[in-house]
C-alpha cells in the first residue's frame, strides 16, 4: 500500500485464475456491439469466470468505422481483411457477427486455421452452405456454436427444465410467432436483409430461424413442414438512391411443423405487424399443463397446471423468473431486479467458453453447427413447400 492508502493492482492481476481466450470479431454493427458487450461483462458477472476473453481484434470493411469500433469497444487493434485477422495467433475464438453472406467463407477459414467458431444466426443462406460450414468445423475438430441467443433467456431455460422434468407430460402443441413492424413503410429502403443474395431469405431466416430453433430445442426435431410465404412490397428504393430494387425475399411466412414426437406446431414471422416491436412469443400445451413466453416481457413465464389446487383458483399465472435459484440468475441481482435482452448473450458466451475450456459439448443446451444446419434445412423446406404448395419432408 502506498502512503495515500491506494493499492495498485498489477497489470493483469486477477483474484481468480481463468484461462484467457483471444477473440477476433467480424462485424462492428448491431451484433458486433451486442457480442462485445457480452464479452466484457462475462468475466466479472458470470463469476467465478470460466475464461477471460481478450478482445484482440475487430474486423470490418470500412476502416474509419472499424477503427472507431475498436477504440469504443476496447479491442487491441483492428483489421479490414478477415483473412489477415485469422493469421493472428493470439486469436483462439473467431466470432462472426457479420451479415449472412459473410458467414460461410470466414467461418470455414477460421476452422481451418484452428480457431473455435461462434457464428450469428442464421448459420447460412441455404442448407447447402450450412453443410459446408458444419463439415469444416467437424473436420477441424474445433468447437462451434450458432448464436441462437433466445435459448439463453432464463425463462426459456426454465421452460426447458420443466419440459425435460416431465412436468408438462406429453407435448401436444408448439405455437410460436415472431412479429416486428419495421419495414411496413414502402419507402423503407431495400437493405441487405431484403436481398436474397446477401440474406438468403427474409423474415424466415431472420426471425423464423429463432422460433424454429426454439421449437427444436423445447419440443424436438421436425419431420415435415408445410409453409406459405408472402412479399407484400415487391419494389423498394435502393439504399444508395440509385433507383428501385426488387425485393426477392419473403416479408412474412407461416408454417405448420410436424414434430417427430407427434406434437403439432405452427410458426409465423413477419416484419409487417403494426404495433409489434420484438414480439417473440410462444406457447406449449402439454397433457399436464401449458407454458407461455413473450420476449417483450422476458422475465415472465406464464404457466398453467391442470392439477393445481385449489381448483377454484386454477388458471394461467405469471412467475417472475428473477430469483437466485432460476437459471443464470445467481449471477445477477437480488430477487426480481431484472435482466434484459443483452444478458442472453452473456449466458451464451459463458456456455461456449465453458465448452472450450472444459471440453464439454455445445449441444444440446447450446445450438451447435449441427443445429444451425438442421435449422437451415427446415427453412429451405418451408420455402420449397410454399413454392410447390405441398408438404415437404425434412431430410438431414
Ligand atoms: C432484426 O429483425 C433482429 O435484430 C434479428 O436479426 C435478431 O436476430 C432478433 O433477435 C431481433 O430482430
Amino acid at each position: 500500500m502506498s502512503d495515500s492508502g491506494f493499492t495498485s493492482m498489477a497489470a493483469g492481476q486477477t483474484e481468480v485464475e481463468a484461462p484467457e481466450l483471444g477473440v477476433g470479431m467480424l462485424g462492428y454493427a448491431f451484433m458486433g456491439k451486442a457480442h462485445t458487450n457480452a464479452l466484457k461483462k462475462l468475466p466479472y458477472m458470470m463469476y467465478p469466470p470460466v475464461a477471460r476473453p481478450r478482445l484482440v481484434a475487430i474486423c470490418g470493411r470500412s476502416e474509419e468505422a472499424t477503427a472507431a469500433a475498436a477504440s469504443r469497444y476496447g479491442y487491441e487493434g483492428y483489421y479490414t481483411d478477415w483473412r489477415k485477422m485469422l493469421e493472428n495467433p493470439a486469436i483462439q475464438v473467431f466470432d462472426n457477427g457479420g451479415p449472412n453472406d459473410a458467414h460461410a467463407e470466414p467461418c470455414i477459414a477460421a476452422a481451418q486455421a484452428g480457431k473455435h467458431v461462434f457464428c450469428e444466426k442464421p448459420l447460412a443462406r441455404t442448407a447447402e452452405e450450412a453443410k459446408g460450414m458444419l463439415d469444416a468445423v467437424e473436420k477441424a475438430g474445433v468447437k462451434h456454436m450458432v448464436a441462437f441467443n433466445y435459448r439463453f433467456v432464463p425463462a426459456i431455460v426454465q421452460a426447458k427444465k420443466l419440459i425435460e422434468s416431465g412436468a408438462l407430460g406429453r407435448i401436444f402443441h408448439f405455437r410460436a410467432v415472431y412479429l416486428q413492424e419495421w419495414i411496413i413503410d414502402p419507402n423503407f429502403p431495400k437493405i441487405w436483409r431484403l436481398d436474397k443474395k446477401v440474406a438468403g431469405s427474409g423474415a424466415l431466416g431472420d426471425l423464423g430461424a429463432h422460433i424454429i430453433d426454439l421449437g427444436r430445442y423445447l419440443v424436438g426435431d421436425v419431420k415435415s413442414v408445410m409453409g406459405m410465404t408472402r412479399t407484400f412490397i415487391e419494389n423498394r428504393p435502393l439504399p444508395d438512391g440509385s433507383g428501385m430494387g426488387k425485393v426477392d425475399v419473403d416479408d412474412a411466412f407461416t408454417a405448420l411443423l410436424d414434430f417427430e414426437n407427434g406434437a403439432l406446431g405452427t410458426v409465423e414471422a413477419s416484419r409487417f405487424c403494426q404495433g409489434r416491436k420484438n414480439y417473440n412469443c410462444l406457447e406449449i400445451n402439454g397433457e399436464k399443463g401449458s407454458i407461455q413466453f413473450n420476449l417483450e416481457r422476458l422475465s415472465e413465464l406464464n404457466v398453467f397446471w391442470a392439477d393445481e389446487e385449489p381448483k377454484e383458483t386454477r388458471g394461467f399465472h405469471t412467475t417472475i423468473i428473477g430469483e437466485q435459484y432460476h437459471p443464470y440468475m445467481e449471477n445477477w441481482w437480488p430477487s426480481a431486479h431484472l435482466i434484459g435482452w443483452e444478458h442472453s448473450f452473456v449466458h451464451e458466451f459463458y456456455h461456449f467458453f465453458d465448452a472450450i475450456v472444459n471440453n464439454k459439448p455445445v449441444a444440446p443446451y447450446g445450438a451447435d453447427f449441427v443445429d444451425g444446419y438442421r435449422n437451415a434445412v427446415i427453412c429451405d423446406a418451408i420455402v420449397a413447400s410454399a413454392q410447390g404448395k405441398r408438404a415437404v419432408d425434412i431430410k438431414y
